[in-house]
């Protein structure tokens, strides 16, 4: 690929930022290559994937709000890769993004990333070239970070990773990473849906035990729609980021990919019963995480938990005065196809389809030399995301988190949103992260297909 000057400074950057004393202890490595696992149920073959420190998912990442996260990335992929630490709001060298943060770590190669980890939450990281295939292949794994103080009392915490596979009759992974068909439709959509990689997660709990779960689509393009069975209670927090309070959890949880939600449930369900995180789908529901009730643990309900502290410098965007920009989304099947659409220079849209680029943001497809916007240190930007396609759009921005300009005021604080066929949802943020941020749709095949830009903050 055309190697621009922005990267080639972006890989200088990232030089730089690496620890002046080379005699200091060497971070703990981080190594991504190829993994065998029982995906699929019993009698079936392991599967091969590729996972990170020999486990796919890879490893969970616990820290404690203000540490420093240190790992050395060592490739034994046979293929370039990169680490994305999604929703932390980083130091811009650090955030993963070949061609606009860092060159690709080619097989064989390392690199080393560093930085402070502001807010607690729930976060994940994920393999950043290439994502349709590596992530599809297993290469993520949730990064938690704990508040210092003032976590909510619970009896169990567990973090559930709701993953999506497409597997072939012997519980390989079906290759067809690359498939055009699925660009230009829903993505790559699997046939094997698991929670921490297995069909069947389960774990045991006493009546009305209080659990916090935090719940993260890994999938690469699949929706989940999922309902409490058994289990009642509160969102605490979307994306990582603390609601002012708890709210209620309504009938129906939607995550689209890269979405994570925190909730603090009880279990309600009797004691020989089970309670279920459900998945619903046009069958019914499917477990997605089963809690078989034996026991009792409180002898009644609690009272609601309090909100979580709020991460720092989280305040609401002063949106009256704020910059605003369009974002208009167009392609795919069944999709208006701009006869403007370009990619480097004007190409005829049969030219875009050899290139594998079928979806395109403000008329362009593939990631563009000129930012959407170049923003000083500080300003409010409104961005209109108008999705002219005939598919949902999960638009992720990275270093920040945004929120919603609804009609009663702002949103609760997100980094991925979920954009409906036909809908406009404006997002609005502070550009208070200095540096080159990669805005993109998490529905990864979108991604590779052309839906993808940037904002630089000075
Ligand atoms: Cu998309």
């Amino acid at each position: 690929m055309k190697i621009t000057r922005r990267q080639l400074m972006g890989g200088a950057a990232g030089a730089l930022l690496l620890p002046a004393g080379a005699r200091a202890a060497a971070p703990a490595t981080l190594r991504a290559g190829p993994v065998e696992r029982q995906l699929a149920p019993e009698g079936y073959p392991p599967t091969a994937l590729w996972g990170f420190e020999g486990s796919a998912p890879g490893p969970e990442i616990r820290l404690t709000q203000g540490a420093r996260l240190e790992r050395r990335l060592v490739n034994d992929l046979p293929q370039p890769t990169s680490v994305h630490w999604h929703g932390i709001r980083i130091d811009n060298a650090m955030d993963g993004v070949p061609g606009l943060t860092q060159q690709a770590v080619p097989p064989g190669g390392q690199f080393d990333y560093a930085f402070r980890l502001p807010d607690a939450g729930t976060y994940w990281y994920h393999a950043h070239n290439r994502s349709t295939e590596q992530v599809a292949r297993g290469l993520y794994g949730p990064l938690i970070v704990e508040e210092p103080e003032g976590a909510p009392e619970v009896d169990a915490e567990e973090v559930l990773l709701i993953g999506d596979w497409r597997m072939t009759r012997d519980a390989q992974l079906s290759p067809d990473f690359d498939s055009l068909h699925d660009r230009a439709h829903g993505g790559r959509i699997g046939n094997y849906v698991t929670t921490n990689g297995s069909g069947d997660w389960t774990r045991p709990v006493r009546r009305h035990d209080r659990l916090r779960l935090r719940l993260i689509n890994v999938a690469n393009a699949r929706i989940f729609e999922l309902a409490l069975q058994g289990l009642e209670g509160w969102v605490l927090a979307l994306d990582g980021m603390p609601l002012d309070r708890p709210e209620p959890v309504q009938e129906t949880l939607v995550l689209a990919p890269a979405q994570r939600v925190d909730l603090i449930v009880d279990v309600t369900a009797e004691e020989g019963d089970t309670a279920y995180l459900v998945q619903l789908t046009r069958e019914g529901g499917l477990s997605q995480a089963a809690f078989p009730v034996a026991g009792q643990g409180a002898q009644a309900r609690r009272p609601a938990p309090a909100a979580l502290p709020p991460n720092p410098n989280t305040g609401l965007p002063e949106v009256s005065g704020a910059r605003r920009l369009d974002l208009r989304m167009e392609g795919g099947a069944m999709g208006r196809l701009s006869s403007a659409m370009t990619v480097q220079g004007p190409k005829s849209m049969q030219g875009l389809m050899q290139d594998g680029l079928v979806w395109a943001l403000n008329g362009f497809a593939g990631l563009p030399e000129a930012p959407l916007a170049e923003a000083a240190r500080g300003e409010a930007l409104r961005v209109m995301l108008i999705n002219d396609t005939a598919f949902p759009h999960g638009m992720h921005l990275h270093g920040h988190h945004f929120r919603e300009v609804q009609e009663r005021g702002l949103g609760p604080l997100r980094d991925t949103i979920l954009v409906d066929s036909g809908a406009r949802r404006e997002i609005a943020l502070v550009a208070d992260n200095p540096g080159d941020w990669l805005f993109h749709c998490h529905m990864l095949g979108h991604q590779a297909a052309g839906m993808k830009t940037w904002l630089r903050v000075a």
